[in-house]
């Protein structure tokens, strides 16, 4: 890492079902280490072993009714878990992360998509982040139906995925709500676009951040 880099920067990347995380994950990894960063990769839920199960918990379809609060409980547990025993101690060791969603994925979901109250979900965000959050965030905006088609060409569908159509609008909106409200933490990119597009797009958003944050150091 150059000297003009700052250590222990978060990023995280957002988006729909299928909106091609995974796939971009990659191509920010790739780009920061072109630019001599190493970067910590990791997902929420999940992260940890702990965490792993939880998603586990999370996303297999079941029987019994998930209980709305039960699933911000579990998202958050993870979540504190994730914190704890990955991401900070990362970060104070002045390394930078890579995260495959994070907490304006409970917003967006638990929030937006489930209805749960902005007062409920900001009590435990208190509570597990306090003050806590990414320095930079790439949103992958896409049609909610044109995701949920990718994520379906891949097979068995989890519970989210499972969800009805308008769940999803109402995630997307709340991203980009998100997005409106904070354009200097969140770059949104439109991943509906052919990937040799939404690549360059990519690169060129995460180029940027380190550019502006190297010659602001
Ligand atoms: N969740 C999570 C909450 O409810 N609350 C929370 O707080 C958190 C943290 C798991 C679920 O948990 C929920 C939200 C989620 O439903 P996840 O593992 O991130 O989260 O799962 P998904 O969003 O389902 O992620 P996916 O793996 O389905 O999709 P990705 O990673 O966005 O997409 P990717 O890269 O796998 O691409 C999907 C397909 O599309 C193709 C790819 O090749 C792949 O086949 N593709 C494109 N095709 C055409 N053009 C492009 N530009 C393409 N980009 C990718």
């Amino acid at each position: 890492m150059t000297g003009s880099i700052p250590r222990g920067m978060f990023l995280t990347v957002e988006g729909g079902e299928g909106a091609g995380k995974s796939t971009q994950m990659d191509v920010i990894e790739a780009v920061l280490r072109e630019k001599g960063i190493q970067v910590l990769r990791t997902r929420e839920p999940g992260g940890t072993p702990l965490a792993e199960e939880i998603r586990t918990l999370l996303l297999e379809p079941r029987e019994e009714p998930v209980a709305e609060l039960t699933e911000l409980l579990l998202v958050f547990a993870a979540r504190a878990q994730h914190l704890t025993s990955l991401i900070r101690p990362a970060l104070a060791r002045g390394e930078w992360v890579l995260s495959d969603r994070f907490v304006d994925a409970t917003l967006a979901y638990q929030g937006a998509g489930r209805g749960m109250s902005e007062e409920t979900i900001a009590t435990l965000r208190h509570l597990v982040l306090d003050g806590f959050s990414p320095d930079f965030t790439l949103l992958l905006d896409v049609p909610a139906q044109r995701g949920l088609e990718r994520a379906a060409a891949r097979g068995e569908r989890d519970r989210f995925e499972r969800e009805a159509r308008d769940f999803h609008e109402r995630v997307r909106e709340s991203y980009l709500g998100m997005a409106r409200s904070e354009p200097h933490r969140i770059s949104v990119v439109d991943a509906s676009a052919p990937l040799v597009s939404v690549t360059a797009a990519v690169r060129s958003a995460v180029a940027g951040f380190v550019d502006r944050i190297a010659g602001s150091a």
